[in-house]
């Protein structure tokens, strides 16, 4: 009983939000570099606001993230101290093709991640390794559009086949894209879009969303060719809808909008755009240009398992009157009166996450991997930079206790665990390094001011012994 012998516990970060060195090694310009802390990013990551380079007056805490691309032995040796068996990190697409449209790529960029990878394994850790986690060259937005335009499937694949190949027998566990719905809701950030005045969005969003899908299906038949031993999955912003009431109208809402998030993985898992969805785009007016083999590929390489990020449940309804927002967060949902929720007005509910892994294991019946789960919190350190973050220890104790439920009680079949950010990083939402989520404390605050050391919270020693006893001892 419980869980697996061989179950990947973990943490997970990604580059942009950490790295920082953003033009060392040869590394060309992002999109996630030029998001700013403060009232602009919103605007900024949503694709509203044009910031396609640093301005003046602005603060951009990706320019030195918390200084990972110097410090990573540091840290891998902390998770290796803590038991880690996985860790989740993102490639930056930047540091291996610096525009993105090169036909060769930097050695400097690809020895810098064959260096960290190797470093995971000297302690025993398997890097699970997102290929793209909200990162897109800026020379792509500039001169293609970003992912609106068709190229981009190709220079992905470029990318793809570059790094299966040098991290053959480094690495085999991958992720395609990082919260692949997150196109719907950041569209800048999560896939390079910016939308000029009068744009039909919708339109320019799942145009955008079906070349990701088609470069998703490409990296799995790659990555197989390339190793039998890869696996590749697909990535969901996860955390399901309840119907605000038994009211039949809020029932189907809550259905309708869990379906928005699902028909990326639809396609991704079973291999087709499912009629609901094409229902939809009928209603809306919106075509997908689609080219000749594009329906057979997207059939015949459907990724081998789901991962999902869980933060919080979500509500629905079509009252007006019930509509109050939960605060703080660009997935917005209606509140829960019956949860809590974070200083940043994210709901907490682990029997949330049962649920989800429960839906989307039935929905599939695939392994799941649970890949981002943790609490935002202001954490105050003492003198030696101890935090004691009883309030951390609380909410992953029971995220873990729920996921049990689901692996024992349920029978889902669940690969691994890694907490989202298990070093302090910068918020992707808000830019901040206030809204902390990790076992390692980084002094480092929101203007940039600190010496970037790390010491260990409370929770570091904690989540060790879960790891120690396989989730017996939370
Ligand atoms: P932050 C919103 C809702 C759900 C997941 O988020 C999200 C977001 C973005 O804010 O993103 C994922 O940092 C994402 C990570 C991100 C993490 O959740 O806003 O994959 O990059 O940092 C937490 O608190």
């Amino acid at each position: 009983m419980g869980f697996r012998k061989d179950f990947l516990w973990g943490g997970a970060t990604a580059a942009n939000q950490c790295e920082g060195g953003y033009n060392e090694g040869g590394r060309g310009l992002a999109n996630v570099d030029v998001v700013p802390i403060g009232e602009a990013r919103l605007g900024v990551i949503t694709g509203k606001t044009k910031m396609f380079d640093f301005e003046e007056g602005y603060h951009y805490p990706a320019k030195v993230g918390i200084d990972m691309y110097h410090r990573y032995k540091e840290d891998i040796a902390l998770f290796g101290e803590m038991g880690f068996k996985t860790y989740r990190l993102s490639i930056a697409w930047t540091r291996i093709f610096p525009n993105g449209d090169e036909t060769e790529p930097n050695e400097e960029g690809l020895k810098f991640y064959e260096d960290l990878f190797k470093e995971c394994h000297k302690y025993g850790i398997e890097p699970l390794v997102t290929i793209t986690h909200f990162d897109c060259p800026m020379h792509l937005i500039e001169a293609y559009g970003g992912w609106r335009n068709r190229k981009m499937v190709e220079f992905y694949e470029r990318l793809c086949t570059v790094i299966f190949n040098r991290y053959k027998g480094l690495v085999k566990y991958w992720l395609t894209f990082n919260e692949i719905n997150m196109i719907l809701h950041a569209p800048f950030m999560g896939a390079g879009l910016y939308f000029e005045e009068g744009e039909n969005e919708d339109q320019v969003k799942y145009q955008a969303a079906h070349h990701e899908l088609v470069s998703s299906a490409i990296a799995t038949r790659i990555a197989h060719e390339v190793d039998p031993e890869n696996q590749v999955g697909c990535m969901l912003a996860a955390g399901g809808y309840y119907p605000y009431s038994c009211r039949p109208e809020d029932v189907f809402e809550s259905r309708q909008k869990d379906r928005e998030s699902y028909f990326f993985i639809d396609v991704q898992s079973r291999g087709e755009y499912p009629a609901y969805f094409l229902k939809d785009l009928e209603r809306k007016g919106i075509e997908i240009a689609m080219e000749e083999g594009d329906a057979e590929l997207l059939k015949a390489h459907t990724v081998d398992f789901i991962s999902f990020s869980y933060y919080s449940s979500r509500v629905a309804t079509t009252d007006p009157e019930l509509l109050e927002q939960t605060s703080g967060n660009i997935f917005a949902s209606v509140k829960n009166p019956y949860l809590d929720a974070s200083e940043w007005g994210w709901q907490i509910d682990p029997l949330g996450l049962r649920i989800t892994m429960n839906d989307i294991y039935d929905r599939y019946q695939k392994p799941l991997f649970i890949v981002e789960n943790g609490l935002g919190a202001v954490d105050v350190p003492d003198e030696n930079g101890y935090v004691e973050d009883d309030y951390r220890i609380d909410y992953l104790a029971k995220h873990i206790q729920a996921m049990k439920d689901a692996v024992e009680l349920d029978g889902v079949d669940l690969l691994g665990y890694t907490t989202w950010g298990c070093i302090d990083l910068v918020s992707a939402g808000t830019g901040e390094m206030k809204k902390r989520y990790g076992f390692i404390y980084v002094d480092l605050d929101n203007e940039g001011n600190g010496d970037l050391k790390r010491s260990k919270k409370k929770s570091f020693d904690w989540y060790k012994q879960v790891i120690a006893s396989n989730g017996e001892d939370l």
